[in-house]
């Protein structure tokens, strides 16, 4: 088998002379051993859309960038993939915007964007398409006659049948889907659920070996849970927390820490709740615990957020009020981007992460709140079941983010969690992270793509 170049697609090109973000990291050496192109929307907007290529001599791969029209940026972006496929594959089909329009313009993004691709792949490259906002990329591109290997990675979580139906393209979902080689997701039962739609359909064969057939394209479905650099991120939290400004306590209080994009998906009311309820239930515990959430927003130009923004601003208004005193503010609730390596001093200086999201993929603030801890004497992660990555963790605190009750007694445990116990379970946790790295996320996608049977082969 020979090893074609990497050609990766993604809604956003990672631009700048030193694009630094978690799929950089991911995708460095795939593109290092074997380079490659990646693919994306540039971030600008014009009316006589352009593209751009670049190629930059510390970077292992070229960069092919196009732009929006302010249109296609409404309904292909804030329309169809964050006003319709988001909420729906949260569980969230109540907050769904449909509109023709929006479906149109993201099937012509997508056409436009495989009429590009087609002109650039090579006869033996390997096309990795990245989310929910490029989903038809396949179909489009076996349309211009690619025959190539194309693989799929899904970062949120796949829907349940009963909300695939509530899509006005429920059918066409499904076509979208089977056009590619393999689909990836995160976690087994995102596995499970593609397979439950699969199953659904008459037209739809599934296979002895898992795989599923439309026609005369196969398909595989599997399970890649992303990672973080979990051995970097250790070193900078280390690093940070050592010279960065920490939040200042009153002596014998200590941190809870939410980092989150404001976003409906991540359950930030309940966790304000809950901590409302730990108060209410352990008054013991009153002056000396607080919660510091960390929420810059996101899409605000979609209602949905901002609802969700006015929202968490009175809940943590009533909290603070009813209980806070001269010297003691139960919640510190800021609305910013926090840089990264003061965000991983912060995490390291609260001794409980609480991620408590009503539905998200993996969700990588888990991961960094791990690796970020002292192992002497570590912080205990509360994480929701309906995050991905419990399906890795199970030495956190997994908790059911609708329970109030439980997820409140879930923090008091760990505040009184004795030393040993909480170095026990930061140790296994922390061994989960280091092999199932982002390294060995990018490496195990790709090695299943590269062996996917294709056609005739
Ligand atoms: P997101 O929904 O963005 O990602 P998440 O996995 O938590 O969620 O990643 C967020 C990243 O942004 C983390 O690296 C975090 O440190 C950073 N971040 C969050 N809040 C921040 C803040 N206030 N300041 C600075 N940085 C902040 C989607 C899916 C997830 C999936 C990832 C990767 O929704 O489920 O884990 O993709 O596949």
């Amino acid at each position: 088998m020979g090893k074609g170049r990497l050609v990766v697609v993604s809604n956003r090109l990672p631009l700048g002379p030193n694009p630094s973000g978690g799929l950089v990291v991911a995708l460095r050496d795939a593109f290092d051993e074997a380079g490659g192109i990646w693919v994306g929307t540039s971030g600008r907007q014009s009316e006589t859309p352009k593209t751009r290529f670049d190629s930059h001599p510390g970077l292992p791969f070229d960069r092919l960038s196009f732009d929006l029209t302010k249109t296609e940026y409404e309904h292909y972006y804030l329309g169809y993939s964050n006003s319709v496929l988001w909420p729906l594959f949260h569980g969230r089909a109540d907050l769904m915007e449909t509109r023709s329009r929006f479906l149109a313009d993201y099937r012509a993004v997508n056409a436009r964007l495989a009429q590009m691709l087609a002109g650039v792949v090579h006869r033996d490259d390997v096309i990795w398409v990245q989310d929910y906002h490029l989903l038809p990329l396949a179909q489009a591109l076996r349309a211009t006659g690619v025959s190539n290997r194309i693989g799929f990675f899904l970062h949120i979580p796949f829907p349940a049948l009963y909300d695939i139906m509530a899509l006005p393209n429920s059918e066409e979902f499904i076509g979208w889907l089977a056009a590619y080689d393999l689909v990836g997701l995160q976690a087994r039962r995102d596995v499970a659920r593609l397979l439950e739609a699969f199953r659904s359909r008459p037209d739809v064969e599934l296979m002895p070996d898992g795989s599923a057939k439309l026609g005369e394209q196969r398909v595989e479905a599997r399970s890649f849970p992303i990672g973080i650099d979990a051995a970097a991120f250790a070193r900078e939290a280390a690093k940070a927390f050592e010279v960065q400004p920490r939040v200042p306590l009153e002596p014998g209080e200590r941190l809870i820490i939410g980092v989150d994009r404001l976003d409906y998906s991540k359950g930030i009311p309940n966790r304000f709740k809950a901590f409302r309820r730990l108060l209410e239930v352990h008054p013991e515990l009153n002056g000396l615990v607080s919660l510091l959430q960390i929420a810059p927003p996101t899409r605000e130009e979609v209602a949905a957020y901002q609802d969700i923004r006015s929202e968490l601003e009175q809940l943590s208004g009533q909290i603070n009020g009813a209980y806070a005193d001269l010297t003691w503010t139960p919640i510190r609730y800021i609305h910013r981007a926090v840089p990264r390596a003061r965000l991983a001093g912060l995490y390291r200086q609260a001794a409980v992460g609480l991620v408590t999201p009503l539905a998200d993929g993996m969700n990588l603030v888990a991961k960094e709140y791990v690796a970020a801890q002292n192992t002497e004497d570590p912080g205990v992660l509360v994480l929701s079941d309906f995050a991905g990555a419990a399906e890795q963790m199970e030495d956190a605190l997994l908790v059911n983010p609708f329970d109030l009750d439980q997820v409140a007694e879930a923090l008091a445990r760990a505040l009184k969690m004795p030393k040993g116990e909480r170095r026990a379970r930061h140790e296994a946790l922390m061994e989960g992270l280091l092999t199932q790295d982002i390294t060995w996320w990018s490496r195990k996608y790709l090695a299943a793509l590269r062996g996917v049977p294709r056609g005739l082969e």
